[in-house]
């Protein structure tokens, strides 16, 4: 007791004893990263949290906002994570650098050590990107907002950014209608893997699902019905903004589908006059594709295309809108590349950029269309001749509707089955290997909707084959391959069961693990 005393005098009389955190080793082998970063090395001591932690936050609100969250995961420790911009030890600190220091714009360094837990980017998306980082290395228990009493997180420099600028997953919500909800909850498991585009697939035969106020009846009706009538439904505008809304708070664009000439039965069963023969068709409720058509030699078609457009582009932010363009098989190609090439310049009146799939390529594009690859690498390679930009969507390993195995209870089997394995083990920079990089922008995971009518279908579907892609699509490939993939999503699990992800369980997971 004397000499503790004694000690004290000595700190008071001599020196300003700052408290020396007391320095507690760790270490990184446990972390289970998905996507794997670029560059990870291990530090000496982890950061410890304290009652004088501090968090320090840049002044951008986006910046602000992830600081904020992460209090809030922290709200179950005794730990009171004063807001403080002036300390520079014992702090967590959110920051926006130069991008001299971090050029990608979704790059970002996290540094953890035992002065200061730091997380930089040159941009709030790279900041954001960190952050899903940062939750990874979080232990479960606080993701699972159980109390805890100490927490110290691993030492470790991170310094990461994305192989490909395009990351994206499609939700087909016309053959199934989704809502809102459902919606935002997929969007916040994308981020959570750094994916950061949503493609909703709005229109099909079975199905118009986004208010168009010049043409009423598209919703009014053609939001009526779905595959089997199981789940009708729209967004009003307004719900579409939310959704738009939500995605970017979490650094995602939406990409608006109108798939157009072919599978068009809903609209053409909402007005007559956009059929040929003047007669509205029926409200169709199957599962068939490619009988379905506008009519390309009336004026009307391209009024109504202009009034969809005009509605769509003023509620989309993001540069491109999606015009479809598939299985167009009742349309002769003269007369598809007719209605394309005066749509193309409707979307380009509106300020916007076309991507379609594939098969747009016949109407002719250039360097600022992107074709979206699904089904024959010889169309999409006429598209990237010339000059198209190409997303990979390849359906033997991104259609997220195909099923696991024959015995898998939703999804379609007509691309073949797609284990775990399958999803992951292909090289996205293989497929159009002839073209310079940067005409690949990236890889998205459809998931089209004939077969599934919930969230738990959604991600019995999409989780784990999703998280695959996500490494696919954020890390380089000489950071990954399947083995090491295997054993990091089975230790992942765990996280997916606090998050609730009703994830698929794949047997592929479950032989004997090379150590
Ligand atoms: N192909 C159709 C989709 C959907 C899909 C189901 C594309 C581009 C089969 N078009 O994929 O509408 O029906 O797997």
């Amino acid at each position: 007791m004397a000499f503790r005393f004694f000690m004290l005098l000595i700190c008071i009389s001599f020196f300003s004893c700052k408290k020396e955190k007391n320095l507690v080793s760790t270490n990184i082998d446990k972390l289970v990263l998905i996507p794997i970063p670029d560059q990870i090395v291990e530090e000496d001591y982890g950061f410890l949290f304290d009652q004088e932690t501090r968090v320090m936050s840049d002044t951008l609100p986006e910046v602000q906002a992830i600081a904020t969250q992460f209090k809030s995961l922290l709200k179950q420790t005794p730990f009171p994570l004063i807001l403080d911009n002036e300390v520079d030890e014992n702090v967590v600190s959110f920051n926006i650098v130069s991008s001299d220091s971090i050029p990608s714009p979704e790059g970002y360094v996290l540094a953890i050590n035992n002065k200061r837990l730091s997380l930089a980017g040159s941009t709030p998306t790279g900041v954001f990107r960190g952050m899903q980082t940062l939750l990874q290395v979080l232990p479960d228990a606080l993701i699972a907002g159980k109390q805890i009493d100490s927490l110290v997180i691993p030492g470790l420099k991170i310094i990461d950014e994305p192989q490909y600028e395009y990351r994206g997953m499609m939700l087909d919500v016309a053959r199934h209608f989704f809502t809102v909800d459902e919606v935002k909850r997929l969007i916040d498991q994308m981020a959570l893997y750094k994916l950061n585009k949503l493609h909703l697939h709005l229109t099909d035969d079975q199905g118009w699902r986004i208010e168009i106020k010049s043409w009423p009846k598209l919703t009014e009706i053609g939001g009526s019905s779905s595959v089997r009538g199981e789940r009708p439904g729209f967004y009003t505008q307004e719900d579409y903004k939310s959704i738009v809304a939500y995605a970017q708070s979490k650094f995602i664009t939406v990409i608006p589908e109108i798939d157009m000439p072919g599978h068009t039965n809903a609209a053409l069963a909402s007005y007559p006059e956009l059929n040929c023969n003047g007669k509205a068709t029926k409200l169709y409720r199957g599962m068939r594709v490619g009988f379905s058509t506008l009519c390309v030699d009336k004026d009307i078609t391209y009024a109504f295309v202009e009034d969809v457009i005009k509605e769509i582009a003023a509620m989309t932010p993001g540069t491109y809108i999606h015009l479809g363009g598939d299985e167009s098989h009742v349309t002769s190609k003269k007369d598809y590349n007719i209605f394309l090439n005066k749509v193309f310049s409707i979307v380009k009146k509106y300020k916007k950029q076309v991507i379609g799939w594939e098969e747009i390529e016949s109407a002719g594009v250039d360097s600022t269309y992107i074709v979206q690859h699904w089904q024959r690498t010889t169309t999409a390679s006429r598209g990237l001749a010339q000059g198209a930009k190409v997303i990979l969507s390849p359906a033997k390993r991104m259609y997220l509707d195909m099923k696991y195995t024959k015995k898998s209870p939703v999804g379609l089997t007509w691309a073949g089955t797609v284990e775990v394995d399958s999803a992951y083990i292909w090289k996205p920079s293989q497929i159009f290997k002839d073209v310079p990089p940067s005409q690949v922008l990236g890889i998205e995971s459809p998931l089209w909707s004939e077969t599934i009518k919930s969230s738990d279908d959604i991600e019995y579907l999409a989780f784990p084959r999703l998280i695959g892609h996500a490494e696919l699509g954020w890390s380089k490939r000489k950071n990954y391959n399947w083995d090491s993939y295997k054993l990091r999503l089975n230790k992942h699990y765990n996280r997916m069961n606090i998050l609730g992800i009703n994830y698929y369980k794949s047997p592929v997971l479950k032989t004997k693990i090379k150590p």
